[in-house]
Formats: structure tokens, sequence, C-alpha cells
């Protein structure tokens, strides 16, 4: 089983496996810890990653980028439109209101989703820790920002399922570093709470969380972010500082040709980074566009003025993380800075100067998430043994149901009242589940919603669940518990629901009455609600202990509006109660993604992509080779070949050496594999016999050498 972390980040996405000897971030093909966050489509094959990034220029409308700020969002999302505005690639509304993204694939026009190209590039990645592990990766663990949606969530994990992989857990990309930062730690207080605050800026977003250190345990007191606040926004602000400028000193307008926007863009991502260890920069970009090449310069404080409106916002997640975890500036013990836009040096004077000291860069700021990613793969995973770590984790959106009240009889007409609870507050621990009680005669539904839309963007509703269908023996309202939990990656769903039906058994008065109770768990003692009036909410909250409780959270969860009665009444005598539990269907809608069905068949189409990019990679290893021989045996053969041929077998084969170069350069530039193969047997056909009567050659040499040099 693989023990694997991945980091997708905006622009570069990193790996990190775990060894026995411990965690490594790996190198790609290129040598590289880096792999850019790109698919590239081409005429005959992908390109993703590295091979994709070296494409973009060439190809900048197949080229797909940001896919991060894309997934699980409906395409009139506002931030959305926005970031579609940079973008050099077309993202159409598809008819489930979800983003389309169209490339020009195997010489068509084709249409992706978002989940669909995080596939490739976790396709990709994938390949890139088998590479490495010598084995197949499907366990592994995904760094997520905080921020994301329920559908986000479900989108990476369909994302992952395409590309064949089985998340253990999707972690939040803040509580992987400070994972990463605290497990190796050998000085972490035994009663005290070290409280680190990790704050991470991106490439397109801001994360803080506030976390507190113990012996063996890491708790996240809060976590905040800023969705869009990251390097690219100063990238974008250099950007249209520069645009201006050339419009009034070049007469060009940038934005009417997107290889001129990606190259400024690019040009001006650079000049920020020698921003941050320089006082000034120059940006210099020959032929941008109309044949003109154009000259720039800035200093850093005129740049940390046109950053300003971006700067502003830098504070706002900073108190939010303080005011969430309920703690003073001055109790946070220590700031640690990651994620590589944090290297702005305006940054760090905010930082500074809100924490009242001087933040640190102890982390390996750009490896930290896949790391802490692979750490908790390897503790969630059977084969690795890990020191013993807990992470508790908080949940950073307050998480509601609501369902309609149900009529007590058909007189009183009052069906329709909407009623809801809070059953996951903000800050909730991950994982956690809850059970609910309801009074029901029929088939009723839940709404899983967002309590509180304005703490992210999206539409409220997440998902809607029928329950039901069921008949109760005994009463017209049938007691019904639904749980309902919040699994380790984050994500709300109703699990299971129980139809409870009390029966009167004659029980022999037993001997050790005392032992009855302690049999009954914790399902059975449940609220009795049925003696409310009818107008009552008929819903009952109350904690249950998660078995699966992977990493050992406790649900210490607020009480819930109406708090649990035990049945304290149980007395074990004859006629005793007795509860018979039946399982009761459930069916989900969620709002948006993709269908399971559909899941399946994307799994196919990646499989049928990634073997034509196989293919290819192939076919051009073999023309590669055709090219090698040609070249190897022409140098041979007026070389260390020459004694071995005769002037006409030299000449004719010369010849035909030349006549395959050329080939390669014009009829055989585009050929199959399989041609290229056939080609280099023909050679070899002709070259074998020379380099065998060479080696002959060279073999008895030596012998012969030897035995001169004995006698
Ligand atoms: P995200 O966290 O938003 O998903 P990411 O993890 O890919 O994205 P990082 O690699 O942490 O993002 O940061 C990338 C950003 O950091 C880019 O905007 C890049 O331009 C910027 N950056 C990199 N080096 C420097 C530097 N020396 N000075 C300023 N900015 C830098
Ligand atoms: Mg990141
Ligand atoms: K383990």
């Amino acid at each position: 089983m693989s023990v694997v972390g991945f980091d997708f980040g905006n622009e570069n996405c990193l790996v990190a496996v775990a060894r026995q000897r411990g965690i490594d971030v790996v190198l790609n093909d290129e040598s590289k810890r880096e792999t850019p966050s790109i698919v590239c489509f081409g005429d005959k094959q992908r390109f993703i990653g590295t091979a994709g990034a070296a494409t973009t220029m060439m190809n900048p409308k197949n080229s797909i980028s940001q896919i991060k700020r894309l997934i699980g969002r409906p395409f009139s999302d506002p931030e959305l439109q926005r970031d579609l505005k940079s973008l050099p690639f077309t993202v159409i509304e598809g008819p489930d209101g979800f983003p389309l993204i169209q490339a020009r694939y195997l010489g068509e026009m084709r249409t992706f989703t978002p989940t669909q190209v995080l596939g490739m590039v976790f396709s990709d990645l994938k390949i890139i820790g088998q590479k490495n592990l010598n084995a197949a990766v499907v366990d592994c663990c995904i760094g997520i920002p905080v921020y994301f949606t329920d559908l986000q969530r479900r989108a990476v994990l369909d994302a992952a399922t395409i590309a064949g992989l089985h998340p253990l857990r999707l972690m939040h990309e803040t509580t992987a570093t400070a994972l990463a930062y605290g497990i190796y730690k050998t000085d972490l207080p035994e009663n005290d709470q070290l409280n680190v605050a990790f704050v991470d800026v991106g490439h397109a977003s801001m994360q803080v969380c506030i976390a507190g250190f113990k012996k063996g345990q890491l708790k996240i007191l809060a976590h905040s972010f800023d969705r869009s606040l990251g390097g690219r926004d100063f990238d974008e602000a250099l950007f249209q500082h520069f645009t201006t400028k050339f419009k009034a000193e070049y007469h060009i307008d940038v934005n009417q040709n997107a290889r001129a926007c990606l190259r400024l863009r690019a040009a001006c991502e650079k000049l920020k980074k020698v921003l941050s260890a320089n006082p000034e920069a120059p940006l210099n970009i020959e032929c941008l566009m109309e044949e003109k090449d154009v000259r720039g310069f800035i200093k850093r404080e005129e740049f940390e003025q046109i950053s300003i409106p971006i700067l502003e916002r830098v504070k706002r997640p900073l108190e939010k993380a303080l005011q969430d975890a309920g703690l003073a500036v001055e109790n946070v013990h220590t700031v640690e800075v990651v994620g590589s836009a944090s290297r702005i040096p305006s940054i760090m004077k905010i930082l500074t100067e809100f924490f009242g000291k001087e933040p640190k860069r102890t982390m390996n700021s750009s490896e930290c998430v896949s790391r802490g990613c692979a750490l908790q793969c390897a503790i969630l995973s059977p084969t690795f043994k890990v020191r013993e770590f807990q992470v508790q984790e908080c949940f950073p959106f307050s998480i509601a149901i609501s369902w309609k009240g149900a009529a007590p009889d058909s007189q009183n007409g009052a069906a329709d009242n909407q009623q809801g609870t809070i059953v996951f507050p903000k800050g909730n621990p991950i994982p956690s589940i809850k059970a609910l009680t309801f009074y029901r005669s029929g088939t009723f539904s839940i709404d899983v919603k967002y309590a509180d839309v304005s703490e992210l963007q999206a539409p409220d509703k997440i998902s809607t669940y029928t329950i039901g269908p069921f008949q109760s023996t005994k009463s017209e309202r049938a007691k019904v518990k639904v749980k309902v939990r919040l699994n380790l990656h984050g994500i709300v769903s109703v699990e299971s629901a129980t139809l409870l039906e009390e029966e009167e058994v004659e029980v022999p008065v037993t001997k050790e009455p005392s032992k009855e109770p302690a049999k009954m768990d914790t399902d059975e003692v449940l609220s009795d609600a049925a003696t409310k009036g009818p107008n009552e909410a008929d819903a009952n909250m109350e904690e249950a202990k998660s078995a699966a409780d992977a990493s050992g959270v406790e649900n210490g969860v607020p009480e819930a509006d109406k708090p649990t009665q035990m049945e304290t009444d149980i007395k074990v005598e004859a006629p005793k109660k007795k509860v018979k539990k039946t399982n009761i269907p459930v069916s989900e809608v969620v709002y948006g993604g993709i269908p399971a069905a559909e899941v399946e068949k994307l799994v196919e189409k990646e499989y049928e992509m990634a073997l034509q990019d196989r293919v290819m990679e192939e076919t051009k290893e073999k023309k590669n080779a055709v090219e090698a021989y040609v070249y190897d045996m022409r140098n041979k053969l007026s070389d260390k070949y020459q004694e071995f041929v005769t002037d006409p077998e030299r000449e004719g084969f010369t010849a035909k050496l030349q006549e395959t170069e050329d080939w390669l350069y014009e009829d055989g530039e585009d050929e199959t594999k399989g041609v290229y193969i056939a080609k280099l047997e023909e050679l070899k056909k002709q070259g074998d016999p020379i380099e065998v009567r060479y080696k002959e050659y060279t073999e008895r040499g030596p012998v012969l050498d030897q035995l001169v040099y004995c006698i």
C-alpha cells in the first residue's frame, strides 16, 4: 500500500512519499520537485505538468491552468468570472450551470470539466510517485484549501477517482503544514499549550490557521482565509501598470493579444520576484506584439504603492483567526509563514506589525503541505508505524439541516413549516457524527445547507436526502433516527436512517438486573420526544460516538437545541420494552458535481487518453531510436567498422542511412510507432553483420594479446 501526499497548487504541485526512513519530496522526470499544474492539449496527445508548461507559450489557448480555481464552482460564481478574464483558454457554461473548458485535442474541439482536468493533473502526479516508489500508488492524502466547499471537496475526490487514486483523507493545507511542523518537535510542552499561527500566502489565496501543540498532539483552534488574495494579485497589479504604460508609450494594447498577455504576465511575475530581493527591477520583452520591443522599470516603493489595495486585505484573515481561536495576539507564541508569495517584503512587514514579532520561516515553505499530507497518510495507513501524534481538526463552516415539520393529523394543516438546526457549528471537530430523532408517518426529506453563506461564495444548499419509505406497525408516527456525518474529508452526508420501534416483551426478572442497561448502546438511549406537543420541533439531536474516528478526535460539540434526556425510567421488570431497529433507505441528491455512473465513464476516458499519450511517447522514442542509429552507424562506418566492411558494402549502407535521414525529415516525419520499429529493423539487418564481425574480432583480440603476453 502506498503512502503518498499530494499538494496540488494553483501553480505547482508536489509529491511526497513515505519510506521507512522518512518522508521525501520526490523529483519529476525533469528532476524538479515542483510540477506545474498545467494540462496542454495537443493534436496527438496531452502534455501534462512540466511538459505542459513547456508547450504553453506555443499553444496558449489549449493550455489549461488554474484548475484549482475552477473546480466545484458554478459558472455564475463572480469570483470564477473574474478569474476567467485573465485566463487564455475558453470556458463556457455547461447545461448543468457549471463550467466546461474548451480545448482543441486530437484535431477537434472538445470540452472537459474542470474535475476531469484535475484528474489529468492527478494522473501525472501519480506517475511521478510510482516512478519513485517503484510501486503502484493508490492510497494517498491530498491537500486542499480550508475554504473548499462541500462540492469542491467532492470534485477533488472525483478527480482522484478518475486518476485511480484513493484518498484516505483530504487534508486542509494549513493543517498539513502544522502536522509537518509539530510531529518532529521534541520539545512540545506536556501541559501548557504552544500556540502557533501558520500563514500561507500562495498563488491565489491566503490561509491562516492557529494550532495549539502539546506533547503528542496538535489541535486546530481556528481557520481563516481570503479566497482571492495571493501572489497572482500582485502580478495582476504589475500587469495593469505596464499595460497602461505600454499603451501610452508604444501604442499597443496587450489585451488584444493572448500570447502577448501571457508573456507580459510571466514577465510581471518575474519582476515581482526580483523585487522581493532587490530595491528595483527592469522589464524587457522583445517583440511583445506588433514587432515592438518594450522596456520598463519599477522601484519597490512604486510596486508597494500600486499594491496597496491588496496589502490592505492581509490583516483581516489574521484578525479573524485570532478572534475565532479566542486568543489575544500575545498568546500566539510563534508565527510560521509558508507559501511562496509570502516572500514579498511588504507582506512580511504587515505580519510582523500585526503579531508584534518577526514571523519565522522554519518550514520548507513549498514542501510542507505535501510532507504533512504524506505524514497524515502514514498515520492513517495500517502499513506504517508513525510516532504517536493526534491531529484534532476543526471545520471552518457551520452546517445546518432543515426539514418540513410533519402535520400531526390531517385536520391540522400546518405541514409546511420549515424547521432547522445547526448540526455542525463552525469549529466542529472533523470527523464527527450526530444523530437526530424524527417522528414521521412516512417518507420525508432533509436539506443539508450552509448556515451562513456570507462566509463563502456558494449557494447555501448542499444536498437533499430522502428518507423512506418505511412503515410503522405500532403508532401512526414512527420514531426515526437519522445519522449525519461530517467525514474525514470535511464532506457532510446523511449516513443512515433507522426505524426504532418499542416492543413489549415478556422477560423473566433476572437475578442481576443491574447488568441490563449496560448492554444498551448509545443508539438506544434516545430522548423520547413523543410526549411533546405537535408543534414543537420534532427533531432531537444527540452525539453519537464514531467508532471510525481515525484520528481519535473527540466529539466535544456544544449541546444541541434540545438536550438529550436519558431514559432513566427503564427498569428491569417484566414486561420489558425492547427496541426493534429497521434500516430505512436513504437517497442522496447533491447540487452539482458528477453522478457516480458518470465518474465511471470518465475513468475509462482518462485511461484512453493516458494510453494515447503513452503511445505517442513511445512513438517519439522509436523515432529517436532510428535517428540515433543513423548517426551512430554513419560515424562507426568511417571509424571503427572501417576495416570490417568492403568499399561497396560501406557505400551502399551509407547511402541507405542518408536516405533514412532524409525520410525522417520528410515523409517519415510523422509515422506510427510500428513504422519506426520496422525501419530500425530494416537498417539493423544490414548493420548487424558488420557489428558481429567487429565484435568477434575485438573479443578474440584481447585473448590473443594475453597469450602473446604470457609467452
Ligand atoms: P495556492 O496555494 O494558491 O494553491 P501554490 O501553492 O501553487 O498556490 P505557491 O507555490 O505557494 O502557490 O506560491 C506561488 C506564488 O508565489 C506565485 O504567485 C509566485 O509568483 C509567488 N512567488 C514565488 N517566489 C516568489 C518570490 N521570491 N517573491 C515573491 N513572490 C514569489
Ligand atoms: Mg499552496
Ligand atoms: K499508521
